[in-house]
């Protein structure tokens, strides 16, 4: 069975104010019966893109679809399933006209599926990336368009060591201060750092970090091992990550009037998370399925 550590609520003098009910509940992780990946998108039909790579849909704004393209083995660190990274980047516009970025020699996308997320509310999608540099490492990136070209509008500085790699992990209002962040988990395998960038005046601002964690598994495919919902109920996304090795599952969250990055609960599964997380929100209550690496199945509720 699954052991929980429940976090110890620290009550102060002031502990007359009634904490929420759901900060006292323990979350708990049962066995389950079903597990359904989300849907990855479709597969590009232009015979350019990653061999694993699927599209990005945008309900609205110029930009309709994004996906990478121009197949490479130049950058030779195949930690994401395979030694194949991409090139370029093409989106295709609402009027059905199509958009290519082409990276120089010493730049790939170190990703599988571009992110299509209107991160300033104007309407109009951004595009997130993973971008690896062969003497820096990877960046997250994000594109958009400008004067109907693709633009990097701005980048996190490059790890600064080449073959170093981050994961995309999510995109809320983490903190509730009405910018978007942009969470993701920089070299996930080798003891990552939790990091939260704040899209403001075009910009990524630096908005939290914590260490150690792991979204990703050393050659795996799967990018998803995260997932964002309100564990805690007082209104602010929350996002769901593993520890560094991926046996527990920590939901973090900015907490409070402060709103310090802190876990609000970390579950500790039988082995590691190997499947994507996916998080169900049913009438104010968030469980979450996880898929561990012996196929098991895990239900996490509170
Ligand atoms: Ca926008
Ligand atoms: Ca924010
Ligand atoms: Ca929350």
């Amino acid at each position: 069975m699954a052991k929980v550590k429940a976090l110890s609520v620290a009550l102060g003098l002031a502990a007359c104010v009634s904490l929420p009910a759901a900060a006292a509940a323990e979350w708990t992780a049962k066995p389950g019966t079903a597990y359904t990946a989300p849907s990855e998108g479709s597969r590009p039909t232009d015979g350019q893109s990653l061999p694993d790579g699927h599209v990005a849909v945008a309900p609205k704004g110029e930009i309709a679809k994004a996906w990478y393209i121009q197949p490479t083995k130049r950058y030779r660190h195949a930690i994401l399933g395979d030694d194949i990274e991409a090139g370029g980047l093409k989106i295709e516009l609402r009027n059905g006209k199509t958009v290519e970025l082409s990276l120089p020699q010493n730049r790939v996308f170190e990703d599988r599926t571009p992110r299509l997320v209107d991160l300033d509310g104007d309407g109009e999608s951004e595009i997130i990336t993973l971008l690896s540099s062969s003497s820096g490492g990877a960046a997250v990136a994000v594109y958009g368009l400008k004067a109907g070209k693709i633009a990097l509008l701005d980048q996190t500085p490059f790890i600064g060591l080449s073959n170093r790699w981050r994961n995309f992990a999510g995109v809320a209002d983490y903190n509730g201060d009405g910018a978007l962040e942009i969470a993701e988990v920089v070299t996930p395998h080798i003891g990552g750092t939790l990091r939260f960038w704040s899209w403001k005046d075009n910009k990524l601002q630096p908005a939290g970090a914590a260490k150690f964690f792991s979204n990703h598994a050393l050659g795996a495919y799967e990018q998803r091992l995260s997932a964002t919902a309100d564990f805690n109920g007082d209104g602010r996304p929350d996002l769901a990550v593993p520890g560094r090795s991926r046996d527990v599952l920590h939901l973090m969250g900015f907490i409070g009037d402060a709103r310090e990055l802190k876990p609000i609960a970390s579950i500790v599964l039988r082995s590691s998370i190997a499947g994507a997380i996916v998080a169900n929100t049913k009438g104010g209550n968030t469980t979450l399925t996880v898929q561990v690496r012996d196929g098991s199945i895990w239900d996490i509720s509170q």
